[in-house]
């Protein structure tokens, strides 16, 4: 079976860009292949996470994993610091990275835009991101288009340590949606729809009331015209709004504009807030029985067990290659 590896940062409340663009796929994909979902909390700490919140947030990405119809008998969760091949690994790859293909990543230089001061752990989070995916000998790696110049770059050095080392590494390919792999922002059709926007009409998480849905939606700018047509160019705010409610119901984008021919912004805004709770509520429903059944932290234990396991044996290859020490390997085997 092959395999396939993703993750999401603990970051902040899951959004529908999070659930359409990565993790309404990780779905799809655990029949196919053999799936290890992370929730990746030491790429969180790249900017400053209260260490109250932390534990909470952690367990609700988990539990969304869950409600969003993660089978754990099926697929690997786990959170990434419970596994230390992870940071042990990236270490061996910063090494084999450079700081100049680091440099080029834009999402390094989003995030750290008219920031006084970033962390050196903000500008290394590809490699990591490197280790995670290279760790589990992923053949695939599902998730939204942000992420696509990160999977290229874990390709990049893979490709450079086999061919510097010797074959470690299995090379990657991501997977991103054909639509919904960049959801904008309700406030602003240019940006993307993320979880760390200060100003929460932007998004729409997964946790949102009815009443909280349909405000955001009523809220949500649109262009001039009054035409629900498809146009991302002349319409980016409309387009968005389409696209999600093709996203939350199945239909195409024409059968969308003919459904709204003659009638304006308000009318396509009231159903589009109606499907997109149709769509949360059986989320929200098996998110609340995860909750109350209290499964989740044997299904982390089971699922870090598996991933120790499975990423020792792989870091194991990396260190032998490069020469390192293999004194402390759990297999026994010795350098010397
Ligand atoms: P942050 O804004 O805090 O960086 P995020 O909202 O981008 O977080 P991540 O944890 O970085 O969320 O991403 C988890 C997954 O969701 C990734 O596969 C990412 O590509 C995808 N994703 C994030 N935002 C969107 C979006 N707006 N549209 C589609 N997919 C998205
Ligand atoms: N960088 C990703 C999260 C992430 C990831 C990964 C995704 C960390 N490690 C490995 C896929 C594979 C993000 O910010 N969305």
């Amino acid at each position: 079976m092959k395999k396939a590896f993703s993750g999401v940062q603990p970051s902040g409340v899951l959004h529908l860009g999070n659930y359409f663009g990565a993790i309404r796929r990780f779905t799809e994909f655990q029949n196919e292949y053999d799936c290890y979902y992370c929730i990746v909390d030491l790429h969180a700490i790249t900017v400053y996470q209260d260490p109250k919140e932390l534990p909470g947030r952690i367990k609700d990405t988990a539990l969304y994993y869950l409600a969003s119809g993660l089978d754990p008998e099926k697929a690997t969760l786990f959170v990434q610091s419970d596994v230390p091949c992870h940071a042990e690994l990236s270490w061996l790859l910063e090494c084999v990275s450079t700081f100049g293909e680091l440099s080029r990543m834009t999402q390094f230089k989003d995030k750290s835009e008219g920031k006084e001061s970033v962390s050196s752990g903000l500008f290394t989070y590809p490699v990591l991101m490197a280790a995670d995916i290279l760790l589990y000998d992923a053949d695939v790696v599902p998730v939204g288009e942000d992420q696509k110049q990160h999977v290229e770059l874990c390709r990049d050095v893979a490709e450079r340590f086999n061919s510097r080392y010797g074959e470690a590494f299995k090379i990657p390919v991501p997977i991103i949606p054909e639509f919904g792999a960049r959801i904008k922002s309700l406030q602003d059709p240019y940006k993307k729809m993320s979880k760390s926007d200060p100003n929460p009409l932007g998004y729409i998480s997964l946790s949102d009331s009815k009443d909280e849905i349909a405000g955001k939606i009523r809220r949500a700018v649109t262009d001039s015209g009054r035409e629900i047509v498809y146009s991302p160019e002349d319409k980016p705010a409309i387009a968005n709004l389409i696209t999600i409610y093709s996203l939350c119901t199945g239909k195409g984008f024409s059968e969308i504009e003919k459904h709204f021919e003659g009638r304006g912004y308000a009318d396509f805004k009231k159903e589009l807030a109606d499907v997109i709770i149709q769509a949360l509520v059986p989320i929200q429903e098996r998110y609340k029985y995860y909750d109350d059944s209290e499964q989740l932290p044997e299904i982390l234990k089971q699922g870090a067990e598996k991933a120790n396991r499975v990423s020792s044996q792989v870091l194991k290859r990396a260190k032998e290659k490069m020469g390192l020490s293999l004194l402390a390997d759990p297999t026994g085997r010795k350098l010397f």
